[in-house]
């Protein structure tokens, strides 16, 4: 996969691809991850990106020519036959494991992250394929949301993770993660459930399966909709029902 973000802010993503999981991807050549300064592509002196919005009013607006020689440029030097071209933006639909999975499927993604008021919208109209938004909060920018959606996706990629880390993991089967434990065993007092201690590894698994079913009920029952429990774990989860009763 090879992801190119177009940002008038580089040195703001300089750092979140160089570290950790997401270095080792780039470095294994699982995916190529390229900045670009949207600046390259003015040609006047003071490399203009942005203009007064027309109608009036408060801030400023990317400007459309910058952006479009932009993706032109790295569509064609994609080396790829499709490129998904991604706006992030408070006002895109919601950023989700689902849409991760989805990206991580692609083989070229330009992510457009925008500054001040906004993109001017023929930009959105001609040249993004999907507006995205990773929650219902504002930003200053659409950087760290590109950081976000980026470390999702690349993370998915297959030979990033070994199976059984993406297999066990929060959501992918629409339920919270049981919780976890390290040594040692009794810690200022506080111990580790005895189960995880006896070696029983059908209990265990067991155990955990309800402990995430419980989570899930507490923090998040939106996501027991979606979620395939067992009969007996149905029989467990109406259980709880009761007791908060
Ligand atoms: C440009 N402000 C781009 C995206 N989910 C989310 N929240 N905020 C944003 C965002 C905010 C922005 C820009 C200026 C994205």
């Amino acid at each position: 996969m090879k992801i190119d973000l177009v940002t008038i802010f580089p040195g703001i993503l300089d750092g979140p691809f160089k570290e950790s999981m997401i270095k080792r991807a780039v470095d294994q050549g699982l995916v190529e991850i390229n900045l670009v300064d949207l600046r390259t592509y003015t040609h006047d002196r003071h490399h203009q990106v942005d203009d007064a919005p027309y109608g009036g009013g408060y801030g400023m607006i990317l400007k459309p020519e910058p952006l479009f020689e932009a993706v032109d440029q790295l569509k064609a030097n994609s080396g790829s036959d499709s490129s998904l071209v991604v706006l992030l933006s408070p006002q895109g639909r919601k950023f989700d494991q689902t849409l991760a999975q989805q990206l991580s499927k692609e083989k070229h993604l330009v992510l457009i992250c925008g500054r001040y008021e906004g993109i001017d919208e023929r930009v959105c109209e001609m040249l993004v394929d999907d507006e995205i938004s990773i929650g219902d909060f504002v930003l200053t920018g659409g950087e760290l949301a590109a950081a976000v959606l980026v470390d999702a996706v690349v993370r998915l990629l297959p030979g990033f993770l070994a199976e059984e880390a993406s297999a066990n993991e929060s959501f992918a089967d629409s339920l919270l993660e049981h919780p976890h434990y390290t040594r040692p065993p009794v810690f200022r007092e506080m111990e580790v459930p005895s189960i995880l201690l006896s070696g029983n590894h059908g209990e265990i698994a067991r155990w955990r399966r309800q402990q995430s079913i419980k989570r899930t009920y507490e923090r998040r029952p939106d996501l027991l909709d979606k979620a395939e429990l067992r009969p007996r774990e149905k029989v467990y989860l109406e259980s709880l029902k009761k007791q908060q009763l």
